[in-house]
């Protein structure tokens, strides 16, 4: 501790602390515009708005980054700071627009005002033109102090490396990329840098009036959490006449106060005019045919509007027909990963007691299925060993078959900064990426080769004994078994089937096995293969046979996708399981839920989503309910999966729009959207977090909640919830592992990690210290491999196609088409290929391309990815007018049940 005396008063400072920050911490406020005192913002003080006499130095100092001396005398408030201070507020205002063009909200703005600086005596430099060509945030660079703040928000916070100061001295300008237009450059569109300007330079445009200025922002601000993917930012919603006007990032444990451009600027689909506002039933007579998915506003005529009355008759009685006449089996629903854990929690108890079966699934199937099933047989947890924060304290970092800078951008700004810190990054992916610029070393492998890249790395390690054997020996069994196995796989013997060399693929296992902590994150490219639940396993044995888990900065995670994808799954949104992942055939479990519930369970576990799918196809499924999930777009082999869902005798859909799935339906239920209700989401780190309602839904929407509850009823269950917290307080019976959360707690702390050890106790990030959630405690290494191969290319259908995401758009494209921003940055489907590829084809980038697989053809307009190899194509599933799911192969990984949406053969032409 550094003790000093600040305006007259004994103060103390702990390392690190500057004489801004005590004087914060003291109750004193000295101006600062430069300096902004949120996690990753390094002070740089330039600004000169916080200077400070300190006795006995001549020139005044920067207090932002100064720190104490023992003994120090430092004034905030004399006379010849303050003079100081309001000269250099004065000095700036000279360039800035008049109080008329001025943000009067913005920090500068508010703290000219406290100082009385509300005119200068200087004479203005010329006026920048204002720059309005992206689509979400203004440039008036007029407002500018070349602070440098949006410099360190794009480069040192996000690493996203757009913004720089060029020029210099007096000249010196705030510069997109080569002084680019902001929408010209390669922005990303996070908005960092509109949260951070202290002067209103750079503004949403969501917060412009007609004449381009910024109203007092509205009152209101709701805390709460992003619908988008499983990192679980906390945001700000700022609320106006009913309206989300403005989102800002809040300070919460896995952002830290940053966003990305879906959870900044991707809200507006809940006023789209196309939001379902009332109940709709399918007209008598009325086909379902499966090519109003193609358009699903053409099947609108198809249904007439109705009240909730009738609308829940007709859905639940439907269902309840043919329960009670064809049987419980002929049921099934699938639940959502983007509602709150309260109504997935409900959605699989109705399932399971009104109708009688275990038929309920959801899209953690098509997502991280084959993780999950390799987990729980490895380490007896499905969950991830350590967030993904844990990559600060990482030494190496190995990334595969995840794209985190578009599908977690938020996450991977900590491993940006991870990096940036020193950490090795390692990539293992088929396609390039952004994070390959800053990786030490990238195995560009083949697709569907993750079983042979990963066994090679684990031949490396045991036969160079690089392994950790204390760890293996005291918590880990099989390494007999996985030594024999991997044997085989030596690095020189697979190269040419991984399509890299031997000496990378014995490097990066050198690295990782020495590294003395090594967090592994992976994602999509792992799991969506018909060898998923193998590839999983190898790197599962990987980290364990290295010790890489348990420890800080080592560790398993699997990046969870949809933003409550995690807690959906924990509430036993499953067909073979129960909440907490207690397997159906066990008879135990079952009772103890049985007992909680006064209900019998059905003890053979139910069918999973592609199944369901395929009975449905075969007529053995005849009614299904839907909530919150799109799989007339998300599964794979849509052909089939449409005209499967065609015909069903009765479909029940609980969306916001009418999607394609809801154009087969026989009912329609208008639901909330995640900012229009109250509820818990688990995040990817195991945080169960608070959301809570900004908004009220339009027209006669209903609350997801409600709409399950009456349900219920319809089928004969006697349910009475009125309040989400009621059902928080039932799940907490059912699931230990939500053991000291609760409700009340949320609502004050906003996020709580499980497990979680007392009711003042912070959660557990990182788990399994000495011993595996197993019957013994102890990790199951699982040989993987060699298994059947995916549709591989040959001579009729010569490439492979891999199917993703883009950054703007969430999956099907339901919420994300409808946001204006992110809509007008990708409006339109586009397939990538390879520069190569494309002149072979003699096609410019944009010309349109015609992919067919075994299954159906697209079209669209090409776009040239220099990250993919030759004889690879990548679509994005988002697009229903080049839908990439009438392409995908539906054949399932044996044990995951997953589809192997990353790989199938493909024909490609100019089109
Ligand atoms: N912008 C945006 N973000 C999202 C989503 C979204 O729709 N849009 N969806 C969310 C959801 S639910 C999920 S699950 C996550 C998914 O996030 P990611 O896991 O990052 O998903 P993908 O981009 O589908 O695929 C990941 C990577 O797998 C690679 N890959 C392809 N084939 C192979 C292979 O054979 N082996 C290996 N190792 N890699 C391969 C691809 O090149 C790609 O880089 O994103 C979440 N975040
Ligand atoms: N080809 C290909 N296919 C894939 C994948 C791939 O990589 N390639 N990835 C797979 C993966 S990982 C996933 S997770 C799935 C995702 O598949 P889906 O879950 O089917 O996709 P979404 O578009 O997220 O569908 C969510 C639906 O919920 C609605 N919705 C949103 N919020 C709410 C709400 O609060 N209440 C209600 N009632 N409805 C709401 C949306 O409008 C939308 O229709 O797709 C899978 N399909
Ligand atoms: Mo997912």
């Amino acid at each position: 501790m550094t003790r000093f005396t600040l305006d007259g008063r004994d103060v103390e400072a702990a390392p690190g602390e500057t004489i801004w920050t005590v004087a914060q911490r003291e109750g004193t406020d000295i101006p600062h515009l430069c300096h902004l005192p949120k996690p990753g913002y390094r002070p740089d003080g330039n600004c000169r708005a916080c200077l400070v006499e300190v006795e006995g130095e001549r020139t005044l100092v920067a207090s932002c980054i100064r720190a104490p001396r023992e003994g120090m005398v430092v004034r905030s408030a004399s006379t010849r700071a303050e003079t100081a201070r309001r000269m250099v507020f004065e000095l700036l205002l000279a360039d800035m627009p008049g109080p008329e063009g001025r943000d009067a909200t913005a920090p500068f703005a508010r703290w000219a005002a406290r100082l009385g600086v509300t005119r200068s005596r200087f004479a203005p430099d010329a006026r920048p033109v204002p720059d309005h060509s992206h689509p979400a945030m203004a440039v008036a660079l007029d407002a500018c102090i070349a602070c440098g703040l949006c410099e360190r928000a794009c480069r040192e916070v996000q690493h996203n490396d757009v913004i720089g100061l060029a020029r210099r001295g007096a000249a010196v300008t705030v510069a997109f990329d080569l002084l680019d237009p902001m929408g010209a450059s390669s922005c990303v569109g996070c908005g960092e840098c509109v949260q951070a300007c202290p002067t209103g330079a750079l503004l949403p445009k969501g917060v412009l009036d007609e004449r381009g200025h910024r109203a007092a922002p509205p009152a209101r601000e709701v805390a709460s959490v992003c619908p988008y993917c499983g990192v679980g930012c906390q945001l700000g919603y700022r609320v106006r006449d009913g309206r989300i006007e403005e989102v800002v990032g809040r300070d919460g444990p896995s952002n830290h106060g940053r966003l990305c451009v879906k959870g900044r600027f991707g809200f507006d689909f809940l006023t789209h005019p196309d939001r379902l506002a009332r109940p709709l039933i399918r007209i008598d007579g009325a086909a379902k045919d499966p090519a109003d998915c193609t358009d699903p506003s053409r099947a609108r005529g198809k249904f007439r509007e109705a009240s909730w009355g009738e609308a829940l008759a007709r859905a639940g009685d439907g269902l309840r027909v043919i329960r009670d006449g064809i049987g419980p089996q002929a049921l099934a629903g699938f639940g959502s990963a983007k509602g709150s854990n309260e109504e997935a929690y409900l959605f699989q108890k109705l399932v399971r007691t009104g109708f009688g079966t275990n038929n309920v699934d959801h899209c953690t199937r098509l997502c991280h299925a084959a993780s999950v099933t390799a987990l729980l047989e490895g380490i007896g947890s499905g969950a991830v060993t350590a967030p993904f924060t844990a990559v600060e304290d990482a030494d190496l970092i190995f990334v595969i078959g995840a794209r985190p800078t578009e599908n977690h951008p938020v996450a991977a700004t900590f491993i940006k900064q991870a990096v940036a810190r020193g950490a090795t990054l390692v990539v293992a992916d088929p396609r390039g990426s952004e994070l390959d610029r800053i990786a030490t070393e990238i195995l560009r492998f083949r697709p569907g080769e993750d079983v042979a890249l990963l066994n090679a790395m684990l031949h490396v390690i045991l036969s160079e004994n690089l392994h950790d054997p204390a760890f293996v020996a005291a918590r880990v069994d099989g390494l007999d078994g996985l030594r024999a196995h991997v044997a085989a796989y030596a690095p020189e013997a697979v190269e040419v089937q991984c399509g890299v060399p031997a000496e990378p693929i014995r490097r990066v296992a050198r690295l990782y096995a020495r590294s003395p902590a090594a967090l592994t994150l992976w994602g999509m490219g792992i799991s969506q293969s018909v060898h998923g639940t193998d590839n999983a396993r190898a790197l599962i044995a990987l980290s364990l046979v290295c010790g890489q888990v348990g420890r800080r900065g080592t560790g398993l995670h699997p990046l969870r996708g949809q933003n409550n994808v995690q807690g959906a799954s924990d509430a036993g949104l499953i067909p073979m399981m129960l909440p907490d992942y207690h397997r159906i055939d066990d008879a135990a479990a079952r009772a103890t839920i049985e007992a909680l519930w006064g209900a019998t369970i059905d003890p053979k576990p139910g069918l999973t989503v592609v199944e369901i799918i395929a009975a449905a196809g075969r007529g053995d499924i005849r009614g299904m309910y839907v909530m919150g999930e799109n799989p007339a777009m998300s599964d794979p082999d849509l052909a089939h999966a449409r005209a499967a869902l065609a015909r069903l005798d009765h479909l029940v859909v609980q969306d916001l729009f009418l999607t394609e799935t809801a154009a087969l339906a026989d009912v329609v239920l208008p639901a909330s959207a995640w900012p229009e209700k109250d509820g818990t989401v688990t995040n990817s780190n195991r945080q169960v977090q608070m959301g809570r309602a900004a908004v009220a839904p339009p027209g006669e929407v209903r609350q997801d909640l409600a709409i399950i509850v009456a349900m219920a009823r319809r089928l004969g269950l006697d349910w009475t919830y009125a309040h989400p917290r009621e059902v928080f307080a039932e799940m907490a019976q059912a699931m230990p592992s939500l053991a000291n959360i609760t409700w009340d707690r949320l609502l004050r702390e906003n996020s709580v990690t499980y497990p979680c050890a007392a009711p003042d106790a912070p959660g557990e990030d990182i788990v399994f210290h000495d011993h595996f959630p197993t019957r013994d405690g102890r990790a199951l290494l699982v040989p993987a491999g060699p298994s059947d191969p995916a549709e591989m290319p040959d001579a009729a259908y010569p490439f492979v196609l891999t199917t993703g995401r883009e950054l703007e758009h969430w999956h099907t494209g339901t919420m994300t088409r409808r946001a204006g921003v992110l809509d007008a940055i990708e409006p339109s489907a586009t397939v990538s290929l390879a520069p190569g590829d494309l002149r072979r084809l003699g096609i410019l980038p944009g010309g349109w391309i015609r992919v067919t697989t075994r299954r159906g053809t697209v079209q669209c307009a090409s776009r040239e990815d220099p990250g993919l190899p030759e004889g690879v194509v990548f679509l994005p599933f988002a697009f229903r007018e080049a839908a990439a799911n009438l392409l995908t192969d539906p054949r399932l990984d044996p044990e995951g049940r997953i589809p192997g949406f990353k790989l199938c053969a493909a024909r490609v032409e100019p089109g």
